[in-house]
């Protein structure tokens, strides 16, 4: 039977979330709010995935000035809006680069008939903007099944964006191998049974990943043979 690699997006194909911190405070400035989330800010609210939760985490836990009285849906929704414009053009601008290995491990997978396939908690835009940006082309050319954490109830590290992937792979959890950066990534994958390599990277590196199959730096650390050998 196939097999398929499944790989998150944000710190696993690129380091990409000092991007979304610039791009949040892009948009807090856009839209006039007294707002700027600083390294150690981002790292305390990365533990949120999904840049809409995240905004409502830093509203509900840090009381920040400046948040309307009504409609905090629409507010929220706004901001992130403006938050995927700005990081659109940052990732345009070149200043995010694919991590090692990530371009050889896709172009190996595909040799041999792999099928590949994305399970993230960012949006379509972010994606393909990045992948437009790093590779020259639109996610769909490279990966047959695509799932964003707007499509499933529960964000990472609830497993559903991976259980969507199995399901529109149309293959079982045993025949796929997982490639994450974050302990909430791990945790989803590994809740969908789903064998996972971690990469950790710079806002990870020191979380817990004994749930992982494999832990390497980044994945021009490890020979295809060795990914092969986790595939039920
Ligand atoms: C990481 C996330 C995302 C990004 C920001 O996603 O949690 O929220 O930090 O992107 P991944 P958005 O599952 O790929 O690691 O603002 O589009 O959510
Ligand atoms: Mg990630």
């Amino acid at each position: 039977m196939e097999r398929a690699i499944i790989f998150d997006v944000d710190g696993t194909l690129a380091e990409t979330e000092e991007g979304h911190r610039r791009a949040f405070n892009l948009a807090f400035e856009e839209a006039g709010l007294p707002w700027r989330w600083d390294r150690d800010l981002y790292h305390q609210l990365l533990a949120v995935t999904g840049g809409k939760e995240r905004i409502r985490y830093f509203i509900e836990d840090f009381g920040p000035q400046g948040v309307p009285g009504d409609d905090l849906a629409e507010f929220i929704r706004a901001l992130h809006a403006g938050k995927t414009r700005a990081y659109a053009d940052i990732v345009k601008d070149g200043d995010v680069e694919l991590r090692p290995g990530v371009r050889e491990l896709i172009a190996a997978a595909r040799e041999r008939g792999y099928r590949l396939a994305i399970a993230t908690t960012t949006t379509p835009a972010n994606i393909d903007a990045l992948l437009q940006a790093t590779l020259g082309q639109p996610a769909r050319a490279l990966f047959e099944v695509i799932c964003t954490g707007d499509s499933v109830p529960r964000k990472k590290p609830a497993p559903d964006v991976y259980l969507r992937a199995l399901e529109e792979l149309g293959l079982p959890a045993e025949r796929c191998v997982a490639i994450e950066d974050s302990r909430n990534g791990l945790l989803a994958a590994h809740a969908a049974g789903i064998a996972t390599i971690v990469t950790p990277g710079v806002y990870t590196i020191g979380e817990t990943f004994d749930e992982a199959a494999l832990v390497v730096d980044d994945l021009s650390a490890i020979e295809f043979a060795t990914i092969e050998a986790l595939f039920g």
